[in-house]
């Protein structure tokens, strides 16, 4: 598959999720919320994050006091739901790797949230790509390097979106700096989800 733009790395393909796909997608999703509510973790300095979370598969990103890492249940003691198979058959689809993802994790954004510059450094093996689903309003996505203080370029991410990073994108810095609200219809409550797939151990 090849890209439609490459920013700092990171390959996009605007635009691969047809509308109809799109809303099946949020629907297989409304059951994984059903199952595992979506929460606010608390960062190591006990704000809560204004993006909501929640995850599928084997393990779920979660984050408190004590820091950020993987946990094997839903803070309510359940666990985690499956990745629903459309969104496993997109990760195939795109990565080309044979392994199954452990963690898609779900990312809620409403009117105000936003997601600041950092690396996705908590998995054991890097080598494996990421990848990231956009769904509902276009958010503003910001990727860097591999150091924080270095250059970073932008790019609106729009609903249907999927980047796949891998190689030397995987450890680049990266965030949403913003949501432009009310931009799409797909999610009737308005906001973003962003799902991202990885292999965790
Ligand atoms: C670059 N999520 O969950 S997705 C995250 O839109 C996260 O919710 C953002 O950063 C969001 O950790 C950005 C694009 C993305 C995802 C994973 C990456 C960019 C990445 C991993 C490494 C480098
Ligand atoms: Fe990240």
């Amino acid at each position: 598959m090849v890209p439609s733009l490459t920013v700092g790395g990171a390959a996009v393909y605007e635009g691969l999720i047809p509308a109809d796909e799109q809303a099946k997608i949020v629907a297989d999703l409304r059951d994984v919320v059903s199952a595992a509510p979506l929460f606010s973790p608390e960062t190591r300095f006990g704000k809560p994050m204004s993006v909501g979370m929640t995850s599928a598969g084997k393990y779920g990103w979660y984050s408190d006091r004590r820091g950020y890492r993987y946990e094997r249940k839903h803070p309510t003691g359940v666990d985690w739901p499956p990745i629903p198979a459309r969104i496993l058959k997109l990760w195939h689809e795109v990565t080309g790797v044979a392994r199954e993802p452990d963690c898609c994790l779900v990312n809620f954004y409403r009117e105000k949230a936003r997601m600041g510059l950092h690396q996705d450094r908590d998995e054991a093996d890097f080598s494996w790509p990421v990848l990231s689903i956009s769904l509902g309003d276009d958010g503003l996505f910001r990727i860097g390097g591999t150091e924080r203080d270095g250059k970073t370029q932008s790019v609106w991410l729009r609903s249907g979106d999927v980047l796949m990073l891998g190689g030397e994108a995987r450890l680049a810095y990266h965030g949403i700096d913003r949501i432009r609200f009310g931009t799409s219809q797909l999610l009737a409550e308005g906001g973003r989800i962003n799902l991202t797939l990885r292999v965790v151990d």
